[in-house]
């Protein structure tokens, strides 16, 4: 079950700051590993930031192929939307999981140590014809992105999730104009 952050309430124990989301999830996430978690928790955050119910799990395509195959064939029925996968070295979790649902899967590559992550991109985008994944960046900013991605599907039938994608970019506009006006301030200093 997915937790999302409290909404701000007085009464709340200080040091209970989180909740229990019971909404239906819209987003599965699956990841080959536990290991693949600290690149996935940028995903998640970012889900939970468009406030996306979504569903994360450890499944294997190699490890756990039964599970996979059931996670996937069954994801539409109980009313997933978007599939994201991350998975690292011969990375197929992406690809399988999209061969057993029509709905769209989103594959993260993580990053590797033998070969910096080009093992899992390559695993991940070089799907044959017939069989999309829509793969994302390696490692961190593949994770947010595809949340980012997610809430931009979902958009296209939901006016609230566009507005807080608008919302999104006009904060990232401001966070550059401020790097600008702060990167001009020391050149100025210095000259
Ligand atoms: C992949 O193998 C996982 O997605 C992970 O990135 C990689 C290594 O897994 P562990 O050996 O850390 O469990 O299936």
């Amino acid at each position: 079950m997915a937790r999302r952050p409290k909404k701000s309430d007085a009464s709340d124990a200080a040091d209970d700051n989180t909740e229990v989301d019971t909404r239906q999830p819209i987003v599965g996430i699956v990841m080959g590993s536990d290991s693949d978690f600290p690149i996935v928790v940028g995903c998640i955050e970012t889900l939970e930031e468009f406030d996306i119910p979504y569903e994360a799990r450890v499944i294997s395509a190699h490890r756990t192929p039964d599970k996979a195959h059931k996670f996937a064939s069954t994801a539409r029925l109980k009313g997933f939307r978007i599939l994201i996968a991350a998975a690292g070295g011969a990375a197929h979790l992406a690809g399988v999981v999209a061969s057993l649902t029509t709905l769209p899967v989103i594959g993260i590559p993580i990053q590797t140590e033998t070969l910096g992550g080009a093992d899992s991109l390559y695993s991940t985008v070089q799907m044959p014809a017939g069989v999309p994944v829509a793969t994302v960046a390696i490692g961190k900013a593949g994770a947010v992105n595809a949340a980012l991605l997610a809430a931009e599907i979902l958009a296209l039938n939901d006016d609230a999730m566009h507005d807080r994608l608008q919302a999104f970019r006009a904060n990232m506009r401001r966070t550059v104009a401020e790097k600008n006006a702060r990167l001009r301030e020391r050149i100025a200093n210095n000259s």
